[in-house]
């Protein structure tokens, strides 16, 4: 019989608010991003990009998905070869007038993984 007492399940939960805390301090978010937040472009770019405060080490998932759709306009995602900095996700080259949620998902230097989503909006389409 092996039950966990309530004093390891304390000590375990104040570990996990330490590692918790220690993520926030330690690695550099999402910078900024183009098209920027809430922004409205023209047309559909040709490319997403999210620039982070430190190196991201590797791109896990980035993901631009219409309103009202169910499609990922999103062909490849990578590291920015010019900007280690820099996530590039090439988008498919044309989509109707609307609104594009970027969802992404990346590791940074210090091994965390990071995720967020930001959205931006096209006048007309193309
Ligand atoms: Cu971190």
């Amino acid at each position: 019989m092996r039950r966990l007492s309530p004093l390891p399940v304390a000590a375990l939960t104040a570990a996990a608010a330490l590692a918790a805390s220690g993520v926030a301090s330690a690695h550099a978010g999402l910078a900024s991003t183009s098209p920027r937040k809430g922004s409205t472009v023209a047309s559909l770019p040709n490319a997403v990009y999210l620039t982070f405060g430190g190196q991201v080490a590797r791109v896990l998932s980035v993901k631009v998905i219409r309103r009202g759709a169910n499609t990922n306009y999103a062909t490849r995602a990578g590291l920015d070869p010019r900007n280690v900095n820099r996530v590039k996700a090439t988008l498919r080259r044309v989509g109707p007038r609307g609104v594009y949620t970027v969802l992404w998902k990346v590791r940074v230097a210090d091994g965390h993984i990071q995720t967020g989503r930001f959205s931006f909006r096209t006048r007309r389409p193309g």
